[in-house]
C-alpha cells in the first residue's frame, strides 16, 4: 500500500497508520488533527490498506468525493455526528482485522469494502431526534417510511443516491448491475440492523446460529455476522477506555435532553432518558451496559474469539459509573429545588 500518495496530512497518516485497527484510537484526536475530515482520511487509508479501489475499479479521488459528501452530510449533532461515523467505521475494522473476522468469515475485498461502507454511512443526515420522536410529530420522513425503521431507512437511501447525483463522486459506476444490486443488498442490511428495536429479535436469531452445528460464518452466516458487527460497533462506546466513553454518553444524553425539551414543548410523550430532570446518566449507562451491550458482545465473541480481552472493559466501566450515581443524583435533586 502507498499511502503517500493520499495527500492524508502527516500527523493524521501517522495516527492511523500507527492505531488504524486498535479499539483504543482516539476518533476526537482523529478529527481533531484531520480539521474535520477524519471520515474522509479514515476511509481513503483502509480503500488503499484493503485495495478496495479493485472492487469498485474507480481512482481514489471518486472515493475521496464520496466520503467528502458522506462527511458533510451529518449534521453536527451532539452524539449523531461525522465523528460518530468515523468511530464506528473504526471499530468495524477492529472487528474485521484485530478481532479477525476478515479471516473466520473468509470475507473478500468486498465484503470487507460493505462492512466499512456500512459503518461510515449508518447515521448519514441523522437529524438528531429519535425514530419515535419523528413518528410522534408525524415528521416527513416518518410519512415517507410509513414508521418502520424511519432514520434507518433514510440513512442507506440517501447515501445511494448521492452516489448517483453526483458523478465524479459516484464509487458504484463502474460495477457490473449484478455486483452493484449485491453490494446494495448488503449495505442496506447492515444499516438497518442498527435499528434498536430490532435488536433483541435478531440477537436471539444470531445467538442461536452461532451455537448451531451447521453455524457457517464464511457461508450462510456470514451477512449475519456483519451485521452484527456493524450493530455491535454502534453500541460499542461501553467497551473503550471510560474517558472516551463517558464524552460519548454526555453527548448522547445532551441530543437526547435536546429532544426531551422539544417534546415538552409540543405536548409529546417524554421518551426514555429524554428528560433532564429525571434521567440519572450513570443508571441509564448500567443499564444499557447490562441489557444491551454485554448481551451484544457476548454474542460477538462466540465467533470472534479474540475479543475476549476487551470484554473486561464494560466491568471496569460499570464500576467507573457506579460510582458515579450518587453524584448525578446529587445533581439531579439541585436542579429540582431550583
Ligand atoms: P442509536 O445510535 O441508533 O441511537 O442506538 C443506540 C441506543 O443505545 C441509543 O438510542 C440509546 O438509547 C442507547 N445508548 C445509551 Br442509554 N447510552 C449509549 C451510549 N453511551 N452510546 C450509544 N448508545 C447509547
Ligand atoms: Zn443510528
Ligand atoms: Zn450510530
Amino acid at each position: 500500500a502507498n499511502f503517500q500518495k493520499l495527500n492524508i496530512p502527516k500527523r493524521v497518516l501517522e495516527l492511523l497508520d500507527k492505531q488504524h485497527d486498535d479499539l483504543y484510537i482516539d476518533p476526537f484526536e482523529c478529527d481533531k488533527l484531520s480539521g474535520g475530515e477524519g471520515l474522509v482520511y479514515l476511509m481513503l487509508f483502509l480503500f488503499e490498506n484493503y485495495n478496495l479501489y479493485d472492487v469498485f475499479l474507480i481512482k481514489p479521488k471518486v472515493v475521496r468525493s464520496y466520503f467528502e459528501e458522506v462527511m458533510r452530510g451529518y449534521q453536527d449533532n451532539p452524539y449523531h455526528n461525522r465523528v460518530h461515523a468515523q468511530d464506528v467505521a473504526q471499530t468495524c475494522n477492529f472487528l474485521l482485522n484485530r478481532c479477525k473476522f476478515i479471516e473466520i468469515g473468509q470475507l473478500d475485498e468486498q465484503d470487507i469494502a460493505c462492512v466499512l461502507i456500512a459503518g461510515a454511512i449508518h447515521d448519514y443526515g441523522h437529524p438528531g431526534l429519535t425514530n419515535a420522536f419523528l413518528i410522534n410529530s408525524k415528521n416527513d420522513l416518518a410519512l415517507t417510511y410509513n414508521d418502520q425503521s424511519v432514520l434507518e431507512m433514510f440513512h442507506p437511501s440517501q447515501c445511494f443516491k448521492i452516489a448517483w447525483t453526483n458523478q465524479k463522486a459516484n464509487i458504484f459506476e463502474s460495477l457490473t448491475f449484478q455486483k452493484y444490486r449485491r453490494i446494495r443488498e448488503s449495505i442496506i442490511s447492515m444499516v438497518l440492523s442498527t435499528d434498536m428495536a430490532h435488536h433483541a429479535s435478531e440477537l436471539a436469531i444470531t445467538n442461536s446460529r452461532v451455537a448451531a452445528p451447521d453455524f457457517e460464518p464464511y457461508g450462510k452466516d456470514k451477512q449475519r455476522l456483519m451485521d452484527l458487527v456493524v450493530h455491535s460497533s454502534d453500541v460499542s462506546n461501553p467497551t473503550k477506555s471510560f474517558e472516551i466513553y463517558k464524552q460519548w454518553t454526555e453527548r448522547v444524553l445532551t441530543e437526547f435532553w435536546l429532544q426531551g425539551d422539544k417534546e415538552r414543548e409540543l405536548g409529546l410523550p417524554i421518551s426514555y432518558l429524554c428528560n433532564r430532570y429525571t434521567t440519572n446518566m450513570a443508571e441509564a449507562q448500567l443499564g444499557f451496559i447490562d441489557y444491551v451491550v454485554k448481551p451484544t458482545f457476548s454474542c460477538v465473541l462466540g465467533f470472534l474469539p479474540a475479543f475476549e480481552p476487551y470484554l473486561e472493559n464494560l466491568d471496569k466501566n460499570k464500576a467507573k459509573w457506579q460510582e458515579l450515581v450518587g453524584y448525578y443524583k446529587q445533581q439531579l435533586a439541585s436542579i429540582q429545588t431550583q
